[in-house]
């Protein structure tokens, strides 16, 4: 496998139905493009909800997985993958907590959320699960390969 330069990983973020009907693509879209990361791939589609059970696999035992996966797959979301340095555990930041109770204020959750089951978007909470999941909603072929016009001024 090739060496991965410390600034090339990987995460899969996905905004949620509920994101999707509020009207916050473009905040969330801002706030990972401001900082720096780069877009790698993007859909804007409704999923089906056996798809989202396989996303959702791991919490399979968990009660509220029917009614999770079928909320997830109520109308288009945009999956996305981002790349950067410390990109998965940067993003999980940027998200905030997956309760919003929890969630600071300047955080996308901190800001927008009252409900855990409305808490508007998803990031991958590993570089091994952000593997998987972009591997679940991408095909290779749809992750470009580009590069932005940051020269030096991003990473030293
Ligand atoms: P996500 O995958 O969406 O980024 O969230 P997470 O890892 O922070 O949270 P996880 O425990 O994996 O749960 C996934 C999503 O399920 C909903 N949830 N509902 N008790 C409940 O009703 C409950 N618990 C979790 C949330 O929307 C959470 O983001």
């Amino acid at each position: 496998t090739e060496v991965m330069a410390g600034n090339q990983e990987r995460t899969f973020i996905m905004i949620k139905p509920d994101g999707v009907q509020r009207g916050l693509v473009g905040d969330i879209i801002q706030r990972f493009e401001k900082r720096g990361y780069k877009l790698v791939a993007m859909k804007f589609k409704q999923f089906d909800e056996a798809h989202l059970k396989q996303h959702y696999i791991d919490l399979a035992d968990k009660p509220f997985y029917p009614k999770l996966c079928k909320f997830m797959s109520s109308g288009p979301v945009v999956p996305m993958v981002w790349e950067g340095k410390d990109v998965v555990k940067m993003g999980r930041a940027m998200l905030g907590a997956t309760n919003p109770l929890q969630s600071n204020p300047g955080t996308i959750r901190g800001d927008f959320c009252i409900d855990l089951g409305r808490n508007i978007c998803h990031g991958s909470d590993s570089v091994d699960s952000a593997n998987k999941e972009i591997a679940l909603w991408f095909d290779k072929t749809e992750l470009a390969s580009w590069s932005m016009c940051t020269g030096d001024n991003v990473y030293e």
